[in-house]
C-alpha cells in the first residue's frame, strides 16, 4: 500500500531538511533549495486489524515559490495527508499558514488529515508563536477534525518521528474508514 503526503510552507522553514533527515537519517546545512518537486519514500511496518502491513509513505516536498502555484495544484492532486511547517523563529510564516491551509483545502476540494508544523524549535524563539499556532490548529479543528499541532526540530529530529508517524496512522484510520460499507 501506498500513501502520499505533501509538505507544504514558506521558503525556508525546513521542509527539505524535514523531509530528508527522516528519511535518510541525517540533517545537512546547505541543502539546494528545492526547484519543482522532490520526491522521497519511507516504508513502515504497520499495524492494520492485528496484521502487519508494508506501507510505502511517499513524501512530496514541494517548492514554496508562489511561482509554482499551477506546479502546486497538480502535484497536491491525491495528497492524503498534508503537512504545513512554519518556522518558529519567522512569524510571517505562520501568519501564512492560514492561506497555505486554504490553498489546500481549495485544491483537493475535501479535508484529509493536516498537521500544522512548527520547526527549528532547537533555537531561541518567542513561546507566544507557539500560542498563536495552538489557537489557529483549534480554530481550524471544526472544520478539520484531523488537523494536528506539533513543534519540531529538523536540526536534533525532536517530535521528527511523530510526525510522520501519527500522519500516516491517520491517513490509514481515514482509508478504513471509507472502506467500511
Ligand atoms: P525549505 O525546504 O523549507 O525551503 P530548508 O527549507 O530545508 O532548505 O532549510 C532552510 C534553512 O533552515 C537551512 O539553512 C536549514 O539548514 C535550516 N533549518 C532547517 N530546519 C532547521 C531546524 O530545525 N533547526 C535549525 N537550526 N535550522 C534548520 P541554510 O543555512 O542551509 O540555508
Ligand atoms: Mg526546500
Amino acid at each position: 500500500m501506498k500513501i502520499k503526503v505533501c509538505i507544504l510552507g514558506d521558503p525556508s522553514v525546513g521542509k527539505t531538511s524535514l523531509v530528508r533527515h527522516y528519511t535518510e537519517g541525517y540533517f545537512k546545512e546547505n541543502y539546494l533549495s528545492t526547484i519543482g518537486v522532490d520526491f522521497k519514500g519511507k516504508t513502515m511496518r504497520v499495524d492494520i486489524c492485528g496484521q502487519t502491513k508494508e506501507v510505502i509513505m511517499t513524501i512530496w516536498d514541494i517548492g514554496g515559490q508562489t511561482l509554482w502555484a499551477t506546479v502546486r495544484s497538480n502535484y497536491l492532486n491525491g495528497a492524503q495527508g498534508v503537512l504545513l511547517l512554519f518556522d518558529l523563529t519567522n512569524k510571517s510564516s505562520l501568519l501564512h499558514i492560514r492561506d497555505w491551509y486554504m490553498d489546500v483545502t481549495r485544491v483537493l476540494g475535501k479535508t484529509v488529515p493536516i498537521s500544522i508544523i512548527g520547526n527549528k524549535c532547537d533555537l531561541d524563539y518567542n513561546p507566544n508563536i507557539e500560542v498563536i499556532a495552538m489557537d489557529l490548529t483549534k480554530q481550524l479543528r471544526p472544520e478539520n477534525p484531523n488537523i494536528r499541532f506539533y513543534i519540531t526540530s529538523a536540526k536534533t529530529g525532536t517530535n521528527m518521528d511523530q510526525v510522520f508517524e501519527e500522519i500516516s496512522m491517520d491517513v490509514l484510520n481515514k482509508i478504513k474508514g471509507s472502506q467500511i460499507p
